[in-house]
C-alpha cells in the first residue's frame, strides 16, 4: 500500500494545549507522524511518496470561504494585534447570543470559528493543515485511478473540524474533502467509516444532509467523551441524508468484542446501502493504553479490524486521524493497513 506523507505538518507544533485547567504539551505531537514511520520502515512498506500541491477546488467546494480565508491569515492579524502567544480561543458564541453575526476583532473571530479552546493555531498551522489535506488528496487519486488503496498519513488530522469550525486538534476535513473527491471521479456513493475513538462531528455535520455518501463512527459515548455535544445513536441523517447517519456510542471500558460488533454492523450497513468507495478515518486512540481515552482494543485488535474492513473489497483512502499512546501509534496504526492488505 503506498503511503502519502508531508513533511510539512512539522509547520503545526503548538507549544500549548488547555488540558485539565493547565498548558500542557499538545497531545496532537509531530513526534506521532515519526512513530508511524518508523514502524512502517520496520515491516517493510517503504512506498512512501510526498503529496502533489494542494487543489483547492474540492477544498472550497465544501468549506466556508469565510472560514477558510479566516485559517489563513488569522496568525497574522493575532500578531497585528499585538498578541504574544498562540491563537487559544476565549470566548464562542454561546446560547441566547448571535450565532451568525460575525466579528472582526480577531480575538472574536477566533472563538466565530472554533468550537473548542483546546486546539492553538500557530504560525505553521495553515500551511501545515494544507500539506495534510494534499496527502488525503493525492491518496485519492491513486485510488481513484486504479489502486486498491492509499494511506495518507495525515497531520494534523481532520474529522472534528467542519466546514467552518476547527477544534480537537483538527482544521480541514481531510477525509471528508477525499470522499467529496471519490464522488467527483466517479463513484455515486462514498461511505466514510470513522473508527477514532472521538466522534467525528465535524464528518457527520458535512454530509448531514446528503444520499450520497454515508457516513458511520465508532466512538465513546457524547455524555462521557469529547465532542460531548454530537454522536448520539439516534442522529441519523437528515432530508435527503435520513438513513445514512451512523452512530455507534460506546460507554468506558468497551472492549473489542462489543467494539467489533459494532464495526461489523457499521461494513454490514455500507454494504447494504451500496457504497462503491470507501475513506477510512482511522484513529487509533480506541487503544486501552490511549492517555485520552477509554476504550479497551489491544494491538492485536486493530489488525482484526484491519482485516475486516479490507474484507469489504472497496477502494479505499485510509486517511490518518488520532492515537496518543505514543509508541503504540505506529504499531495500532501499521497494524490496521496489514490486516486490511492480508484480508
Ligand atoms: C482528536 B481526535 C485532553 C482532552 C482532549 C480533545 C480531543 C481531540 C481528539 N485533556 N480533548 O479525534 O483524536
Ligand atoms: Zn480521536
Amino acid at each position: 500500500m503506498r503511503v502519502v506523507y508531508s513533511e510539512d505538518h512539522r509547520l503545526h507544533f503548538p507549544q500549548a494545549e488547555l488540558s485539565g485547567g493547565q498548558f500542557v504539551t499538545p497531545f496532537e505531537r509531530p513526534s506521532r507522524v515519526e512513530y508511524v514511520l518508523n514502524r512502517l520502515k520496520e515491516r517493510q512498506l517503504t512506498d512512501i511518496i510526498a503529496p502533489d500541491a494542494v487543489d483547492m477546488e474540492p477544498v472550497r467546494a465544501l468549506l466556508d470561504p469565510g472560514y477558510l480565508s479566516f485559517l489563513e491569515t488569522a496568525w497574522d492579524e493575532w500578531k497585528k494585534e499585538g498578541m504574544a502567544g498562540e491563537i487559544i480561543a476565549a470566548n464562542v458564541p454561546a446560547r441566547g447570543m448571535h450565532l451568525d453575526r460575525i466579528p472582526t476583532n480577531i480575538d472574536g473571530k477566533v472563538g466565530y470559528y472554533c468550537h473548542a479552546s483546546e486546539t492553538a493555531i500557530t504560525r505553521g498551522t495553515w500551511a501545515a493543515a494544507l500539506s495534510s489535506v494534499a496527502s488525503a488528496q493525492t491518496a485519492q487519486r491513486l485510488v481513484a485511478a486504479g489502486a486498491d488503496s492509499a494511506f495518507a498519513l495525515c497531520r494534523p488530522p481532520g474529522h472534528h473540524a467542519t466546514a467552518d469550525q476547527y477544534g480537537g486538534y483538527c482544521f480541514i476535513n481531510n477525509a471528508a474533502v477525499a470522499a467529496q473527491m471519490f464522488r467527483t471521479s466517479g463513484a455515486d456513493r462514498v461511505a466514510i467509516l470513522d473508527i477514532d475513538f472521538h466522534h467525528g462531528n465535524g464528518t457527520q455535520s458535512l454530509f448531514y444532509d446528503r444520499s450520497d455518501v454515508m457516513f458511520a463512527s465508532l466512538h465513546g459515548a457524547p455524555q462521557e467523551a469529547y465532542p460531548y455535544y454530537l454522536g448520539y445513536a439516534d442522529e441519523t441523517g437528515r432530508g435527503a441524508g435520513e438513513g445514512t447517519n451512523l452512530n455507534y456510542p460506546m460507554p468506558f471500558g468497551t472492549d473489542y468484542a462489543t467494539w467489533s460488533a459494532a464495526l461489523d454492523d457499521a461494513i454490514a450497513r455500507i454494504r447494504a446501502w451500496g457504497a462503491e468507495a470507501l475513506v477510512l478515518s482511522l484513529g487509533v486512540d480506541a487503544y486501552k493504553d490511549d492517555p485520552i481515552s477509554f476504550f479497551r482494543l489491544d494491538s492485536d485488535d486493530f489488525t482484526d479490524a484491519g482485516r475486516r474492513i479490507g474484507a469489504m473489497k472497496l477502494p479505499t483512502v485510509i486517511c490518518m486521524e488520532g492515537g496518543y499512546a505514543i509508541e503504540a501509534v505506529g504499531i495500532n496504526t501499521v497494524n490496521v493497513l496489514e490486516g486490511f492488505k492480508g484480508a
